[in-house]
């Protein structure tokens, strides 16, 4: 099979996300092939994958039951209109879904992406406030560092300040929580951290400050991924929680990076122990092959819709392209493969391998932070002065070129290796990244 690419004689056209296009424009770091735990370079090297494509690729690359199911759906039927009309497989795996979801998340919205999954959510918070009378309840709690997705409801309520600072007002009546990052009490942690379980009252604070009949939903990562993989202290979700009960506000979980197994559990709600009422998937839910997200609501959520004449919609909101064929099709054979592998429960056996291979970079230099849970994991760098970012970026760039795929984010390393890693493969990883890391300036 073919291991090389050529590189696109023009690559000034494609304006490429969230990247930094004249860098990448002038050395292409262009991906040709991919399987199991490695990508190959567009000039044939072998690269270890240690972030799952963006956090996707749970079940690893090329698998032919992804691929085969796939296609036998786009033969069989390749559209079905998503209004009021419906095609069997989307059905078979909002089923499926619901299944392995934690407790009473019984219902599910398809959406095609994150970002989409997240606005969604938060239209349903509002909407079913209102159709149970409380539409006062118009607020929606973020908190800081915290992202989304980029849509305007997901920067509204995300945290992350270079993804909202170029983009006007976004939505009104939002307000954000603080974040939980401490590295003067929690530094070098392993797993969860003790101390930090009381920023969770800043909660109550603005509850009291909006009064609670103002606010509507409140949307936290469980384990916020994006800005650098920061662990919630012990208790902090719990006390999420209860505050959340109290005030009659929802709690939303965006699971987009955390669900389908990547902390060990089928969801972080199932790691932490905390349900949440709404919670925001994508990603991992067709293994990153075929656009898709999937909203998970609890059934009074659903039913409190139900109510009004029968052939009138209920909720006017839904995507062309929610649950089409080929994306069922794809969350179908993944799921298949998730179960068949036991994939969803993995990572909680390689955790102790992943947590001792990340903390044996400790001491290494610029290492001031070292953060894992499942099989997530975060190397914090000290950033070079009056340079922000450029240390890590610089770690990313010599990490492609030695063999190893990570993500860089701020001067933070993250990595998510799809959940198929062996443990000699973790051990490659973390040894490559230590010689990377001494080479920085
Ligand atoms: N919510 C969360 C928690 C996410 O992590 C989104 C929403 C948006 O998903 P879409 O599918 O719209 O991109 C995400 C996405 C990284 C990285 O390296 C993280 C994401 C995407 C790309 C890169 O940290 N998360």
């Amino acid at each position: 099979m073919l291991q090389t690419a050529p590189i696109p004689n023009n690559l000034e056209a494609f304006w490429m996300p969230f990247s930094a296009n004249r860098q990448f424009k002038k050395a292409p770091r262009i991906l040709a092939r991919a399987e199991g735990m490695h990508y190959w370079s567009h000039d044939g090297r072998e690269i270890l994958d240690g972030t799952a494509g963006l956090w996707c690729v749970n079940a690893g690359h090329g698998r032919p039951e992804i691929a085969e199911a796939v296609k036998a759906q786009l033969l069989e039927l390749d559209y079905a209109p998503a209004f009021q009309m419906g095609h069997p497989k989307v059905f078979e795996l909002a089923a499926r879904l619901a299944a392995i979801a934690p407790q009473g998340l019984d219902h599910v919205f398809f959406t095609n992406s994150g970002s989409e999954s997240v606005d969604t959510a938060l239209k349903i918070a509002l909407a079913y406030h209102r159709v149970k009378g409380e539409g006062s309840r118009s607020r929606l709690i973020g908190r800081e560092r915290g992202y989304h997705g980029v849509n305007f409801g997901g920067i509204s309520v995300g945290g992350i300040v270079a993804n909202r600072k170029h983009f006007g007002m976004m939505l009104a009546g939002v307000d954000h929580i603080r974040h939980t990052h401490d590295p003067a009490k929690n530094a070098f942690t392993r797993g969860v951290p003790e101390h930090g379980a009381e920023l969770a009252d800043d909660l109550e604070r603005l509850a009291i400050l909006h009064d609670p009949s103002t606010i509507a939903a409140l949307i936290v990562e469980p384990v916020a991924g994006s800005t650098g993989v920061l662990i919630p202290p012990k208790g902090y979700l719990e006390k999420l929680r209860a505050i959340c009960d109290k005030h009659g506000i929802l709690l939303i979980f965006d699971e987009v990076i955390t669900g389908f197994g990547r902390l060990g559990t089928p969801f972080a709600a199932d790691w932490f122990g905390v349900a949440p009422d709404i919670m925001t998937t994508a990603k991992g839910v067709t293994n990153g092959v075929v656009p898709m997200g999937a909203v998970f609501v609890k059934s009074d959520i659903y039913e409190a819709f139900m109510n009004g004449p029968e052939h009138l919609i209920e909720f006017f909101h839904g995507y062309t392209y929610s649950g089409n064929p080929a994306a069922s099709a794809a969350g179908l054979a993944v799921l298949d493969v998730y179960q068949r592998e036991g994939l969803l429960t993995r990572g909680a056996e390689l955790a102790k391998h992943w947590e001792d291979a990340l903390h044996s970079l400790k001491g290494l230099p610029h290492v001031v932070d070292i953060r894992n849970i499942g099989l997530v994991g975060a190397i914090e760098l000290e950033p070079i002065a009056g340079e922000p970012a450029k240390r890590a970026f610089s770690a990313f760039v010599k990490a492609y070129e030695a063999g190893i795929l990570i993500r860089v984010t701020g001067d933070i390393i993250a990595l998510s290796p799809p959940l198929i890693i062996e443990e000699k493969q973790i051990d490659q990883l973390i040894e490559t990244l230590a010689g990377v890391i001494k080479s920085l300036d």
